[in-house]
């Protein structure tokens, strides 16, 4: 999943693609780079970043969706009950909510839908964020969410442990390291970590400070490569190509062997030599 925020104030890529013309070329760009879905969000969800009206949210991402939408799959990032039906409409088939609560609208839309996890909203959700068990609150709050979401007749129901929203450092590192707990809920998982800030946290620059959103790249890679070797199914990012490289290679390492041998990463065996022995 390719992301194409159409805000000034996306947190790493901001006011790039705010001119519709400027993000139709950039979403069909992610398409040609081999991304399955682009996902056209309107509205920005960093932390403090503030709400936006339901009238300028859907001037940005209507025209933008009815242009890719011929041409690749598009999901909408939305939060809004209008701006979905308005996306849909205008050629969307996921709906990317984050406040996993729009399911009556892809219900009635006959259209996929994405549960997120968020603790608190966007404006205040970084002030303090606390868990008794961050996974298991995790996993019963989308169990919940996506079983409401059969029930009304969803068919395409996906499940993200919302990285970054309402969680420090430690509780994203604990969502990855226990990624297999949410993969027992039985739908398909999506992350999302791509140049967010606990990657910066965790690789300093050289003065010591956190890295900066343009200095994120290897973080990036290696949780999203980490994530789909966890099992999950799609990964949210902004850089498709390197993305791609690495669901190629995880992808290789899961194909059953002609040998009949092991597969996957057995004990004592490395990546490498897995991959390898198969070219
Ligand atoms: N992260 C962001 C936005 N939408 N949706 C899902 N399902 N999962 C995520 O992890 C997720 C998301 C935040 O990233 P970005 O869109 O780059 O920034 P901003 O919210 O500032 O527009």
């Amino acid at each position: 999943m390719g992301v194409l925020n159409v805000t000034p104030d996306s947190f790493s890529d901001g006011g790039l693609y705010l001119d519709p013309e400027r993000a139709v070329a950039h979403g069909l760009e992610l398409a040609r780079q081999g991304a399955d879905v682009v996902d056209v969000g309107g509205e920005s969800s960093r932390p403090g970043a503030e709400p936006v009206s339901e009238r300028e949210e859907m001037r940005r991402v209507v025209p933008v969706i009815e242009a890719l939408s011929p041409h690749v799959r598009v999901s909408i990032d939305t939060v809004k009950r209008a701006v979905a039906e308005a996306a849909v409409t205008a050629g969307a088939t996921l709906v990317n909510d984050i406040s996993a609560s729009l399911w009556p609208v892809a219900a009635e839309s006959k259209v996929g839908w994405v549960a997120m996890h968020m603790q608190g909203e966007p404006r205040t959700m970084q002030q303090d964020p606390r868990y008794d068990d961050v996974v298991a609150d995790v996993v019963a709050f989308l169990r919940t969410r996506a079983g409401a979401a059969v029930e009304a007749g969803v068919h395409d129901v996906w499940v993200d442990p919302g990285i970054g929203f309402g969680k420090t450092t430690a509780h994203n590192l604990a969502l990855l390291h226990r990624l297999p707990e949410l993969l027992s809920v039985g739908f398909p998982v999506l992350v999302g970590t791509s140049r967010k800030s606990f990657l910066g946290r965790l690789a300093p620059d050289d003065s010591g400070q956190p890295s900066d959103a343009a200095h994120r790249l290897p973080g990036s890679i290696a949780t999203a490569t980490w994530a789909m070797l966890a099992g999950a199914s799609m990964v949210r990012v902004h850089d498709v190509p390197s993305a791609v490289q690495a669901a190629t290679l995880v992808g290789d390492v899961h194909l059953p062997q002609a040998t009949g041998g092991p597969v996957g990463l057995d004990e004592g065996q490395s990546l490498k030599t897995t991959a390898g022995s198969k070219r």
